[in-house]
């Protein structure tokens, strides 16, 4: 082979070298590989830098003030939307008279229960203190009277009661208001 062809195949040969190079270069696998991390293709081609990682969303806090009136009979709809999970703290302050032969008494109603006055099946809760306040979350019924710290069992909105006797006529001889404040604050 000459000088001049030899000169001619390794040109080419080099050539050859770089084309495949290029070839390599220009697959977007292997492009990829040369990119630093922390980054990735978008859908037009530009890169865009990887979102942070998720972070817990801030607790979502809601406060309700409210009235339950000892003269209106059985549960007082507060419309407070609540989700499974929900932490509620209830606050009550007020009295409210519930019987005239007897003094007014605050949310934690009286030193009796059901029981003690001889009609177990006409309150909501009868273990508890008549005249108490009381709540409500779906089917679930419970103590609040002065404070309650409660998780709300299941979706539902909060209503709001008196441990009175649950039948008709028992409430009109009442009197008075309690103060209610409701915050809730979702996880
Ligand atoms: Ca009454």
């Amino acid at each position: 082979m000459s000088n001049a062809n030899q000169r001619f195949v390794t040109t080419v040969g080099v050539f050859t070298i770089v084309g495949a190079i290029a070839a390599v270069l220009n697959i977007p696998e292997f492009r990829s590989l040369l990119r630093p991390s922390g980054y990735h293709s978008g859908v037009s081609g530009q890169e865009l830098p990887l979102a942070p990682p998720p972070s817990p969303p801030p607790p979502e806090i809601e406060v309700i003030s409210t009235v339950v009136e000892a003269t209106t009979p059985g549960w007082t709809n507060t419309g407070l939307a609540l989700q499974r999970g929900d932490v509620l703290d209830i606050e009550v302050s007020g009295t409210v008279l519930f019987d005239p032969t007897i003094q007014e008494v605050g949310p934690d109603g009286t030193p009796w229960n059901a029981s003690s006055v001889g009609h177990p099946n006409e309150f909501m809760l009868p273990k508890e203190h008549l005249a108490a306040v009381i709540g409500k979350i779906g089917d679930r019924i419970f103590l609040i009277g002065r404070h309650s710290h409660e998780i709300a069992q299941s979706d539902g909105t909060l209503s709001l009661g008196i441990n009175e006797r649950w039948i008709p006529g028992a409430w009109d001889d009442n009197r008075g208001t309690f103060q209610v404040s409701v915050r809730r604050e979702r996880q």
